[in-house]
């Protein structure tokens, strides 16, 4: 039983490295690109996200800092508990931090769900481009 599960954990470490070249098993064909050194950020003010669209080059990581009076939080469009990515509002309160590599390139929609929904109010948008 726990051997096969290490053995399933080693399978799974050998194909994430792998996928650094041609092609995964997920179906998918765009590339992930590890970190780059490179930051950027998007402030969390009341009650908009500063800027609402950043293009960043794929391996950058994203600082989001909370730099209103309120509690807000962020997450992607199409995932509203955070599960891939973002912080919920426990979080990220007034001062505080969270970061993200994007690794992939692509676009990606966030918002707060207490001042906005994925398509209006407090959203905003992330570009990630290939190097
Ligand atoms: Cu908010």
């Amino acid at each position: 039983m726990r051997s096969k599960a290490i053995r399933w954990s080693l399978a799974m470490v050998v194909t994430l490295a792998a996928c650094g070249g041609d092609g995964d098993t997920a179906g998918s064909t765009v590339e992930s690109y590890p970190a780059n050194g490179l930051t950027d950020s998007v402030l969390a003010i009341d009650n908009n996200f500063l800027p609402q669209t950043l293009t960043v080059v794929a391996g950058t990581e994203v600082v989001f800092e909370n730099a209103g009076h309120n509690p807000h939080n962020v997450v992607p469009a199409d995932d509203p508990i955070a599960t891939e990515w973002g912080v919920l509002d426990a979080h990220f309160l007034p001062d505080a931090t969270y970061s993200h590599v994007f690794a992939t390139p692509g676009t990606y929609t966030f918002y707060c769900t207490i001042h906005g929904s994925a398509k209006a109010g407090m959203v905003g948008t992330i570009e990630v481009t290939a190097p």
